[in-house]
């Protein structure tokens, strides 16, 4: 692949991310394959291409290829934004499709990367982290709600892909940086999601009602700390960065206030989680630490009560 072919580029996973992602990738002039797990929403996807509601409810439609056997693609550049629990199956995925792609992480928590590299080597291995807020409306319509930052950079570094894609994000109308220093970009986008998910999915509310509550702020801000703390227990974060976490944290808040976090969704769909790769992460390298992370352990449980449906609604008993 050198700098002058276009890329072609399959997005693995058409939640809100994936579908978000695509349409960023149509609109500035990609060839995109969405590589699909349910043979009903590729379905759908073919009848109705794929809809992307702006935050003025304004609606665009952009035609999309939609594949519901990934194997059988020849694609460069996979975009993977499944759901961290699904992430050792789409590297096996990737692992069985022709050429050797590349893929690109652009997931919620902590050893995404590990992982892929641990099956298609790292050197084939990007990493992204977004904090544009999506909410996935059906199979075929996503809602925009909130603009971010991508980051995007090899996962041992530099990577040629990189910079490419920047460019193509950015053509895009997405803010969109590159950098060499990917583990410390996916611990600040964990920091946010800390904080923000369980919170919004135990409280069924959307990203904005922890600035407006203070005893969301509370929680949010605690979790976000401690877990600043095995960041910088680990030297992946500075005593400064881990601190900062707070703070970005609630700049996303207030960027995504309409948003309903991702983990949000998950709980009112009645599906798995990502808590064990956010929070649950932070209390497994904590304990190994000796550091203490109260908050943390009791959202985890809560959400993993919920997950087992022993409660509905706010806070369990
Ligand atoms: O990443 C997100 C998520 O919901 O998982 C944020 C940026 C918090 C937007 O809701």
């Amino acid at each position: 692949m050198d700098g002058a072919e276009p890329i072609r580029i399959g997005v693995l996973g058409a939640g809100a991310v994936g579908k978000l992602t695509a349409a960023a990738l149509v609109s500035s002039g990609m060839s995109v394959r969405l590589l699909v797990r349910r043979q009903e929403q590729a379905a759908s996807l073919r009848q109705n291409g794929l809809v992307l509601v702006n935050s003025d409810g304004k609606r665009l439609r952009f035609p999309v290829a939609v594949s519901a056997d990934p194997v059988a693609e020849a694609v460069d550049l996979v975009m993977v934004t499944v759901k961290s629990i699904d992430t050792e199956q789409a590297a096996r995925q990737v692992a069985a499709m022709p050429g050797t792609p590349c893929v690109l992480s652009l997931q919620n928590g902590l050893g995404n990367g590990e992982t892929l590299a641990a099956l298609l080597g790292p050197e084939r291995v990007l990493l992204g982290v977004s904090t544009y807020g999506a909410t996935a409306q059906s199979d075929y319509e996503v809602a925009a709600r909130g603009s971010g930052e991508l980051v995007v950079g090899g996962y041992l570094g530099c990577h040629p892909l990189a910079d490419k894609l920047a460019a193509i994000f950015s053509k895009a109308g997405w803010n969109v940086r590159v950098s060499s220093d990917m583990q410390r970009e996916v611990w600040k986008k964990a920091l946010v999601n800390i904080g923000i998910n369980p919170v919004t999915a135990i409280h069924r509310v959307p990203n904005g009602a922890i600035l407006e509550r203070p005893d969301l702020r509370q929680i949010a801000v605690a979790a976000v700390w401690e877990a600043g703390q095995v960041a910088q227990g680990l030297g992946v974060l500075s005593a400064d960065e881990a601190a900062a976490g707070v703070e970005r944290m609630l700049l996303v808040c207030r960027a995504t206030a309409a948003n309903r976090s991702s983990m949000l969704q998950d709980v009112e769909k009645g599906r798995r989680t990502e808590i064990g790769s956010l929070n649950g992460a932070v209390v497994r390298m904590a304990d190994e630490l000796s550091v203490a992370t109260p908050v943390n352990r009791e959202l985890v449980n809560r959400i993993r009560q919920i997950e087992a449906g022993n409660c509905d609604g706010a806070y369990c008993t």
